[in-house]
């Protein structure tokens, strides 16, 4: 199904009333946001038990082999850009960008997560994330509600819907569900076997009203179906189950557009002042050094916080075990989210020297839960300099 252009006059409107600086803060923001859902590609992320498909899945959804299939690789995200590059975020944060698109060349860096551009047509339209976690039911949990937080649309694959991924599926936030694709992944297997419609029955009873839709594919049988020359063989694409994920995607990405336009054109309505001529041009206001008195409160609680867990945390490193490395990343994992939402919570929203801070803590939590997804006994260390870096930079802000 053809996705419809975004409809230019709301998209005109709403950059006019974004630039006239008459919206309120709040319209504003909001303005902002669904200005990136009507024009930015719908963002798809590959959720799942080990070896269930998602790479596979990836390379369909993208219309060529991006991943090769012998490569072991972190958490993934693929997105559109006129020349490929490989940007890896590094275990210390840093950020290095290779100019290739062959994923090999990021083995040597180690890193705990790479963005792949390619200029793929298919990426103006979507966005693959793929999150790969340990198989054990807990790192599951958490690398998935990391990916909420970054997905409009999951596609949770599965061979069978088990015990454990309805426990895991069942705590995503209402939205994901509503929005999520179930797919049982290698139904040729499955179907050779004469369990696809079991399967797929016992899947549909136990996910009940939780996904968007429930769909079976045999992603091998999906790709083999595109030909070298470009073209498709229709019939295998549609018994694969491929050509029901695409249409579904389609919708879905329509419908979000549609949903971001309706709600651009509510939002407009209610604030017919923001089509009057822009406000004159302010002088750039000072840079602001000190934080408001509502911004220091905010930081205040932020550092007591911190000092209070730093003792327990040394308490805890004091008791040894071999999962002391794992326990010290939860908890460093846990104050930072802790931080994130403090901070975006409290204090004032127009003071940038806390909106600098909020975004330092966002991606410090962003990192820390990547380290955390890959289990390496030091990310521990480098998770726990990264806070006290962290707490550095609070102290700083609130002595300026
Ligand atoms: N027969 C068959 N095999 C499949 C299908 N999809 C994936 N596989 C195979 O299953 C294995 C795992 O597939 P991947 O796509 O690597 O799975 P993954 O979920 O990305 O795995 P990790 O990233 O290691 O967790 C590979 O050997 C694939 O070739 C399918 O539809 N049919
Ligand atoms: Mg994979």
């Amino acid at each position: 199904m053809p996705t419809p252009p975004p409809s230019p006059r709301v998209q005109q409107d709403l950059a006019r009333a974004i630039a006239s600086g008459h919206l309120p803060a709040p319209a504003q923001a909001r303005a902002i946001a669904l200005m990136d859902r009507i024009e930015k590609p719908v963002r798809l992320g590959l959720l799942g038990q080990p070896k269930t498909g998602k790479s596979l899945l990836l390379n369909l959804l993208a219309g060529t082999d991006v991943l090769p299939r012998d490569l072991r690789l972190p958490t993934l995200e693929l997105t559109y850009g006129t020349a490929p590059c490989l940007i890896c975020t590094l275990a210390d944060g840093r950020k290095t960008t290779i100019d290739s698109a062959d994923l090999r060349d990021v083995t040597a860096l180690a890193p705990v997560f790479v963005e792949m551009r390619l200029p793929l047509p298919a990426l103006q339209k979507i966005s693959l994330l793929e999150v790969v976690a340990p198989g054990d039911p807990a790192a599951l949990h958490r690398a998935s509600q990391w990916a909420a937080k970054r997905t409009d649309v999951v596609l949770w694959c599965s061979l069978s819907f088990d015990a454990q991924d309805q426990r895991i599926w069942a705590q995503m936030p209402a939205l994901i569900q509503d929005h999520g694709f179930l797919m049982i992944t290698k139904a040729d297997i499955l179907r050779a076997k004469g369990q696809l419609d079991s399967t797929l029955a016992r899947a549909r009873a136990a996910a009940g009203g939780d996904f968007n839709k429930i769909l079976a594919i045999a992603t091998q049988d999906a790709i083999a179906a595109r030909r070298a020359d470009g073209s498709v063989d229709k019939d295998r694409m549609r018994d694969s189950g491929g050509m029901a994920l695409i249409a579904a995607v389609l919708k879905q990405v329509a419908l979000g557009k549609q949903s971001a336009q309706d709600a651009a054109d509510m939002l407009l309505a209610q604030h017919p002042e923001a089509r009057a001529e822009p406000v004159a041009a302010m002088p750039p206001p000072a840079a602001a050094t000190a934080l408001s008195p509502a911004s220091a409160a905010a930081y205040q609680t932020a550092l007591d916080h911190l000092t209070a867990q730093a003792a327990a945390m040394v308490q805890l490193a004091g008791t040894g075990g071999s999962d002391m490395p794992a326990r010290i990343m939860a908890q460093t994992v846990q104050q930072l989210l802790w931080l994130c939402d403090h901070l975006s919570d409290n204090g004032s929203d127009h003071d940038p020297v806390l909106q600098q801070a909020r975004k330092t803590v966002f991606d410090a939590a962003d990192l820390a839960q990547l380290m955390q997804m890959e289990r390496r006994d030091s990310a521990a260390i480098e998770a726990v300099s990264l806070l006290l870096q962290i707490k550095r930079e609070l102290q700083a802000d609130l002595a300026a």
